[in-house]
C-alpha cells in the first residue's frame, strides 16, 4: 500500500501521473508556478532580521502576515513570525525546546546541522500532534507505522557537543515537508563557540543571517502551494522571493564589513548569487565557513552557487563601494534576491578576516568502508534511493560508531544531499579535487546531473536512527530519503 503523499495531497493522485513523467524530466529542478496577486514592487520593504528566541518554548500557530502590500498571507509559524524566532545557543551547553503545536496538522522539527540523539532528531513520523487531538482523530491514518508520536508538544533535547555554526530548524514530516516549510515553518539556530568568538568578524548589526526563499501568492495574498498537481513533482518554484520573509527587501548598510550567513531555505530553486556591481577587483563574497561552522581559512568568491539548504558564512566588504551605491544581491539564474544601499555614515571598522580562521577541520582518517547511493527516479515518477522508495524502519547502511565510511552520491539529475547527525567533509567530486563550494564541515551537498561526490564521514556519540535524504522537498516528500542506522 502507498502511504506516500504527493505533495501534501494523499496518494490517490500518483497513478494519474504514470509512466511518462520520467521522459518529461527536463535536467534542472523545479517548475516555476506563477503568482494570481500582483507581484509586489522590488526594494521596497525594510529587510527584518527575525528576534532572538527568549525562553525555551516555541508555539506553532497560525499567524496573518505582511508579506505583499495591501493582502495578508495567513502562514505557518513558529511564535507567529517566518523566519521563526533565531535560536542561539553555545557549543558545549545543553538546550532543550519544547514545540507547542497549535496549527491543524502535526508536525515534526528537525534541527537541520544539529548534532542530535535519535530521539530528538526529528524522524519524520515522530509527530507531535495539534493539541488537543488524540490518536485516533488524526487525518492521515498512520497506524500501520506509528512512530514516536506525542500529544501537543515535545520537548526537544539538544546537547550542542558542536562548534559554532549557522543551523536551521523546520518542519520534516513525512510526506508533507514541502508544504509545511513553504507555508512557513522555518528558523535560523545559531551555535556560538569560543574559538568564533576569538575572531575579529563583524558582529551586532553588522551580522545578518538571510534566509532565502521563492513563494508564488494566491490573488487573496495566500500562500500558493501545487498540491496534488504531479506536474511539480520536480520542485516548486515561486516567482517571488523572500529574504527573511519579505520580497526583494532593502537595508541600508554602512561602508564597512559585513557578514552575512547566508541560508537557501528554498523548496527546490538552486541560486547562483553575486553582488551586482560587482566590487573593484573582484572577491565580492568573502567565505569564512560552511554548513558546518568555520573554514579553516577564507575563500574568495565571484559568486556562491547554493543549493537548498545549503549554507554559506561570507563577509562583504560595503567599504569598497562609494556611500550612495545601490548594491543589489542578484541570482545569475533568475533576478534581485535584495539590495544594500550603502550610506555615507558608519564609516569606523574594526572588524577583519584572520587568515588562519579554525583549526577544527582536519581531514578524517582513510573509511572503514565505502558505500555508494544512486539517487533516481523510479518508473511511477517516485524518487528513490538505491530503487527503494523510502520506507520508515528500512535502513540502507549500518554504520558503527566511531568509525568513518565515505559515502559516495551518484545521480543523473539535480539533488541537494543532506545527512543527518554528523557533518561531514568531501572528498572527490567526479573524481576529482572539490568543486569551488565543498570546502569545510557540510551536512548538505550540491549534486548536480551525472555527477558523483564523495564524502567522508565519521559517525559519533549517538546509536540509532538517522536520515540521508534529498533536499528538494518535493523529491523528499515523493520518497526521496533512506533510514540508516548507527550501531555500536
Ligand atoms: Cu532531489
Amino acid at each position: 500500500m502507498k502511504r506516500r503523499a504527493l505533495l501534501g495531497a494523499g496518494a490517490a493522485a500518483l497513478g494519474a501521473a504514470g509512466i511518462g513523467w520520467s521522459l518529461l524530466t527536463p535536467k534542472r529542478p523545479g517548475k516555476l508556478l506563477r503568482s494570481r496577486a500582483p507581484l509586489p514592487e522590488p526594494f521596497a520593504a525594510r529587510l527584518v532580521v527575525p528576534p532572538v528566541l527568549t525562553g525555551e518554548e516555541i508555539i506553532q500557530r497560525e499567524a496573518d502576515l505582511h508579506i505583499l502590500p495591501g493582502l495578508t498571507t495567513r502562514a505557518w509559524t513558529y511564535n507567529g513570525s517566518f523566519p521563526g524566532p533565531t535560536v542561539v545557543t553555545r557549543s558545549g551547553r545543553a538546550a532543550s525546546l519544547t514545540h507547542r503545536n497549535q496549527l491543524p496538522e502535526s508536525v515534526v522539527v528537525h534541527l537541520h546541522g544539529g548534532h542530535t540523539p535519535a530521539d530528538s532528531d526529528g524522524y519524520p513520523i515522530d509527530e507531535i500532534m495539534p493539541e488537543g487531538a488524540s490518536p485516533g482523530t488524526t487525518h492521515h491514518d498512520m497506524a500501520a507505522m506509528a512512530g514516536d508520536m506525542s500529544a501537543g508538544r515535545r520537548t526537544y533535547r539538544y546537547p550542542m557537543n558542536q562548534r559554532a555554526a549557522t543551523l536551521w530548524y523546520h518542519d520534516h514530516r513525512m510526506g508533507f515537508t514541502g508544504p509545511a516549510v513553504y507555508r512557513g515553518l522555518a528558523g535560523f539556530h545559531l551555535v556560538r563557540d569560543d574559538e568564533e568568538d576569538a575572531l575579529p568578524l563583524p558582529r551586532g548589526e553588522r551580522e545578518l543571517p538571510l534566509m532565502i526563499t521563492d513563494r508564488a501568492f494566491e490573488a487573496d495574498g495566500s500562500f500558493r502551494y501545487p498540491t496534488g498537481d504531479s506536474a511539480y513533482m520536480n520542485g516548486v518554484l515561486g516567482d517571488v522571493v523572500l529574504v527573511n520573509g519579505l520580497p526583494w527587501p532593502v537595508h541600508e548598510v554602512d561602508p564597512a564589513r559585513y557578514r552575512l550567513r547566508l541560508l537557501n531555505a528554498s523548496n527546490a530553486r538552486r541560486y547562483q548569487l553575486a553582488l551586482d556591481p560587482p566590487p573593484p577587483g573582484g572577491n565580492a563574497f568573502v567565505q569564512i565557513g560552511s554548513d558546518g561552522g568555520l573554514l579553516q581559512r577564507p575563500i574568495g568568491h565571484d559568486s556562491l552557487a547554493i543549493a537548498p539548504a545549503e549554507r554559506f558564512d561570507v563577509v562583504v566588504d560595503f567599504g569598497r563601494y562609494k556611500p550612495g551605491a545601490h548594491v543589489r544581491l542578484v541570482d545569475r539564474d533568475g533576478g534581485h534576491v535584495m539590495r544594500f544601499d550603502v550610506t555615507g555614515a558608519g564609516r569606523d571598522d574594526d572588524s577583519a578576516v584572520p587568515q588562519e580562521l579554525s583549526r577544527t577541520v582536519e581531514p578524517l582518517p582513510p573509511p572503514a568502508r565505502v558505500r555508494t547511493f544512486r539517487f533516481n527516479q523510479g518508473p511511477d515518477g517516485t524518487w528513490r534511493i538505491n530503487d527503494l522508495e523510502y520506507r520508515p524502519g528500512r535502513a540502507l547502511a549500518r554504520p558503527r560508531l566511531g568509525e568513518v565510511e565515505h559515502w559516495r552520491f551518484v545521480t543523473d539529475f539535480h539533488h541537494p544531499i543532506h545527512l543527518h547527525l554528523n557533518h561531514f567533509q568531501v572528498v572527490s567530486r567526479n573524481e576529482n579535487g572539490l568543486g569551488a563550494y565543498d570546502h569545510g564541515w557540510k551536512d548538505t551537498v550540491d549534486l548536480r546531473a551525472s555527477e558523483a561526490v564523495a564524502v567522508a564521514v565519521r559517525f559519533t556519540d549517538y546509536t540509532g536512527t538517522f536520515m540521508l535524504h534529498c533536499h528538494n522537498l518535493e523529491h523528499e516528500d515523493m520518497a526521496m530519503m533512506a533510514d540508516f542506522v548507527v550501531e555500536a
